[in-house]
């Protein structure tokens, strides 16, 4: 079993991380130590894993959290960034959002071409007046700011689904997930999870750093086979996403419409304002969404993440399987969240 100082230098090195350590597991509601990192599905270790190279050095949350986003949009194998499904016109279009420990936020929607949006927003965050860019507005600022527009080009994985997709041409979001099944509030080892092929299209990412600060980034696809020019809930600050240093962060995955309604993200971290833990917070936010339509919710997928002030964190779903990552000093597990159904 590796120690503090091994899983440091091993994640330093860019090893990959422990994945089947037998140690009992904190459970989800107690507090973790500073610097945490905590990542929306299983794919969401390999994030951590960039995030975790800025936090163990003391970095920044918002670098963190940059780094984890681009890690998952360079992924060949994920299901983010310009290798992921497209809308049902064939093209790949991202939305991405980022907010930091003084609410400063940037976001960008309906990007096509860029490879890293995430970038883009931080950009526009930390260089404009203005906190929402989208389409060739998004790409005309990000070339202007050294960005490179890519090749427009699907890639061979997401040409094939495509082409399948088109035979029936219904859209219709996927509930779930990863093809894993793990078992109910255990932790699942990256390594089981592997085979399976993501299909869900987003990396939900937050931190808190060693200095008690707290960042977070979404960075997305989309819902495969969308209509062009629709946006989701990820580049939407208080929907997709919602940093406030004094309570909290958190973000969420699934489908973006339902979680857009209830504002999800920025509901969240009112709740643990108000005195909720994290999990009883993203536990409300799900049942908002279920309760506006009960039965059409057993057809779709959402799920929330949050990290405390505290470093308590949690986690919620409608469906069962909505997988998140977490890492610090002394973890890195994928969990599966309580569910609603
Ligand atoms: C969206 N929330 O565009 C995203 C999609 C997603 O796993 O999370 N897929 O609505």
């Amino acid at each position: 079993m590796p120690n503090r100082r091994e899983f440091i230098r091993s994640s330093l090195l860019g090893l990959p991380l422990l994945a089947s350590d037998p140690r009992p597991v904190q459970p989800a509601s107690e507090a973790y130590s500073k610097p945490l990192v905590v990542s929306t599905w299983d794919s969401g270790i390999r994030a951590n894993a960039a995030a975790w190279k800025v936090l163990a050095r003391n970095g920044r949350a918002l670098d963190a959290v940059e780094q984890a986003a681009q890690s998952a949009e360079d992924e060949v194998s994920c299901c983010v960034g310009l290798q992921a499904n497209p809308d049902r016109d064939g093209k790949v279009t991202l939305d991405a959002s980022i907010m930091d420990e003084h609410s400063n936020c940037g976001g960008v929607a309906f990007v096509q071409r860029i490879k890293h949006p995430i970038s883009v927003a931080r950009k526009l965050m930390e260089t404009s007046p203005h906190v929402l860019l989208v389409g060739d507005g998004a790409e005309q600022f990000a070339v202007e700011n050294g960005f490179t527009r890519e090749r427009d080009k699907l890639s061979d994985t997401a040409r094939q689904a495509w082409i399948e997709w088109l035979k029936k041409s219904r859209y219709r979001p996927v509930v779930n997930i990863e093809n894993q099944k793990p078992r109910r509030n255990t932790p699942v080892t990256p390594k089981s999870l592997s085979n399976g092929k993501p299909n869900h299209d987003t990396m939900g990412t937050i931190a808190l750093d060693r200095d008690g600060n707290l960042s977070g980034a979404c960075t997305t696809s989309g819902m495969a086979f969308k209509v062009h020019g629709r946006v989701g809930d990820s580049p939407v600050i208080g929907a997709g996403l919602f940093v406030d240093n004094e309570v909290g962060a958190a973000t969420s995955s699934g489908v973006g419409e339902e979680v857009i309604r209830i504002c999800g993200s920025h509901l969240i971290i009112e709740l643990m304002r108000m005195g909720q833990s994290p999990e009883r917070a993203c536990g409300e936010a799900i049942r908002r969404i279920v309760k506006r339509d009960p039965e059409n919710a057993r057809s779709f997928q959402v799920g929330f993440i949050a990290i405390a002030k505290s470093g308590e964190i949690g986690a919620f779903s409608i469906q069962k399987e909505f997988t998140y990552s977490v890492t610090n000093a002394s973890t890195n597990r994928v969990f599966e969240s309580k569910s609603f159904f």
